[in-house]
């Protein structure tokens, strides 16, 4: 919100030395949010995978198995929708746990329409 103090050169007329407060409504935009994606590949274990939906994205067994299968048979899944720098925390965190244990899982963001 804006206040704008209207005051006699907006008024040039009729002068009688008081003044008033406009209030304009500044236009707030919300911060863009961004889908992180995981990838299928045909190595990383589906073990390992229900165990990073858990850890990572706080999704308790059956939820973690069910987006695990729909990636595995799909190619690719949204596994949470965050603003753009818990998303790329997110990501961060799953491609370094994939990469500390050897295996070629891939996390990306995209962000949403
Ligand atoms: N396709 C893998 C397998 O058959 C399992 C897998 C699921 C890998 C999801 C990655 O994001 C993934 N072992």
């Amino acid at each position: 919100m804006l206040l704008r103090q209207v005051t006699m050169s907006d008024k040039p007329d009729g002068d009688d030395g008081t003044s008033i407060l406009v209030q304009t409504r500044t236009r707030t935009k919300r911060p863009p949010l961004y889908k992180v994606l995981l990838l299928n590949d045909d190595y990383t274990p589906m073990e390992f995978v229900v165990h990073v939906l858990e850890r990572f994205f706080g999704m308790t067994h059956a939820q973690a198995f069910e987006i695990m299968l729909t990636v595995h048979k799909k190619g690719v899944a949204v596994v949470g929708v965050f603003s753009h720098e818990i998303a790329e925390t997110k990501v961060g965190q799953v491609m370094d746990f994939a990469r500390r244990h050897q295996h070629p899982l891939q996390c990306t963001m995209e962000k949403e329409d």
